[in-house]
């Protein structure tokens, strides 16, 4: 039953991901369905942290001495690797961040302060995660704009029609979508959301903390605005993420944070901003965990992320096979064919929880809860849902394994 076809030789990756032959309770091994959250580090991110702070720790862009320009070289490197990973047009529209969340905030204080005021429309949608839309709610309560919402049909893609009338009220300024939602796995059709935005005037924010650790992700080709991600769900470590902006618009917005690295010059009577993407990297930077992203781009980049996604579309597939066949489960999101790698259920007659703590017995991380998107969970009608998500390390053995405990947990609560 477990017979696919994959892409690459997964045992051989699964051998750089030092955690994933640890045992799980001291005696099971780890079956780490948990992507979605945070991915695992491969050897190589691990090392180019420890080797930063055991040989060149020092800090950027201040000492002539050697350590530091190693320092500022390496995270600079890391800059110019992240820009062709998405393919930004240049490495002063890559601001290092510590993650999607701060990349949003970020573009909510400076661009939306700057340009967002009563009678404007910023349109999000009704799945994002919720550093999608407090965001925003924030803002809006301050600057008086109305924050709306892109409905979501019943098969869980967004609803394209509604999306265009919403559009046709010409007050629609900033459109803020998620590439990838983070529950119900659906792609949505970015590239359409962006050019109907485009000529209606509105600007464009993607999400993108679950698409670009598991499918090519071209920013240009995009002509997308803004553009933000995390490092920690792309085998990087925590604590960076990359906002990517069009220049014209990071040129024309103010600073967000003030404080050293990010001015020109500072007079007692004002102060003047430096280049980008400096204007935006206020104080010391992240600097070891900017090295390390860089290191998992490249480990992304010798695997091929073609290669990463349709490894990742064999395995979704199977999983939402094998759970569609589990008595009383039922699964959210469209089909697998519409879908990123995540498979988010309920399980009648069992808390999405007791689901999680009993997988977990078995070994088997998977998340329970609303994943940080409750107005999606309001939506649906549901408080929670238990969730697995898959990355590159993933095999069918491992959804047999899942499926097992699932099988298990309707015995343990003998349904
Ligand atoms: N946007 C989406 C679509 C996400 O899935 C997440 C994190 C974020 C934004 C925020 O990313 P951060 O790195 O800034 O925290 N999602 C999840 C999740 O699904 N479970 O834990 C974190």
């Amino acid at each position: 039953m477990t017979e696919r076809i994959l892409t690459y030789d997964v045992e051989a990756i699964r051998a750089d991901f030092p955690i994933l032959s640890e045992k799980h309770h001291d005696d099971v091994p780890l079956i780490y369905l948990d992507n979605a959250a945070s991915s695992q580090k491969p050897l190589k991110v691990i090392d180019a942290l420890n080797d930063y702070y055991r040989t060149y720790n020092a800090n950027v862009h201040r000492g002539v001495h050697k350590l530091s320009e190693a320092a500022t070289q390496a995270y600079e490197d890391a800059r110019i690797k992240v820009r062709r990973f998405i393919n930004a047009g240049s490495k002063r529209e890559i601001i290092f961040t510590r993650g999607t969340t701060e990349g949003i905030n970020l573009v909510a204080q400076t661009w939306g302060r700057a340009n967002l005021k009563t009678g404007d429309v910023v349109l999000s949608t009704v799945m994002e995660h919720h550093s999608n839309i407090v965001p925003w709610q924030i803002l809006a309560a301050e600057k008086g704009f109305t924050l709306k919402f892109i409905p979501i049909r019943e098969d869980g893609t967004l609803d394209i029609d509604a999306y265009a009338a919403l559009l046709r009220d010409n007050s629609v300024k900033l459109v803020v979508v998620a590439h990838v939602s983070n529950v119900l796995g659906t792609v949505n059709p970015i590239e359409e959301i962006i050019r109907q935005a485009h000529t209606a005037g509105a600007l464009t924010l993607v999400d993108g903390a679950q698409s670009v650790p598991h499918m090519p992700v071209d920013v240009q080709a995009l002509d997308v605005d803004f553009y933000a991600f995390s490092g920690h769900k792309m085998i990087g470590p925590t604590g960076i993420g990359i906002l990517y902006g069009k220049r014209q618009h990071l040129e024309a917005m103010p600073p967000w944070m003030g404080g050293g690295d990010m001015i020109e010059t500072v007079r007692l009577e004002g102060s003047t901003w430096n280049e980008l993407p400096y204007k935006f990297e206020a104080g010391t930077p992240i600097i070891a965990d900017a090295i390390g992203l860089g290191y998992a781009v490249d480990y992304l980049t010798a695997l091929g992320m073609d290669k990463i996604h349709a490894h990742e579309q064999t395995i979704t597939a199977y999983a939402l096979e094998r759970l569609a066949e589990v008595p009383g489960l039922k699964l959210y999101g469209p089909e697998a064919a519409q879908k990123g790698a995540v498979a988010a259920f309920s399980f009648e007659g069992i808390h999405p929880h007791d689901v999680a703590q009993l997988l977990d017995a078995e070994g088997i991380a998977v998340r329970a809860g609303h994943h940080c998107a409750m107005p999606l969970h309001t939506h649906l009608g549901i408080p929670a849902t238990t969730r697995a998500s898959f990355y590159l390390y993933n095999t069918t053995q491992e959804v047999d394994a899942l499926i097992e405990g699932l099988y298990k947990s309707k015995k343990t609560f003998a349904l």
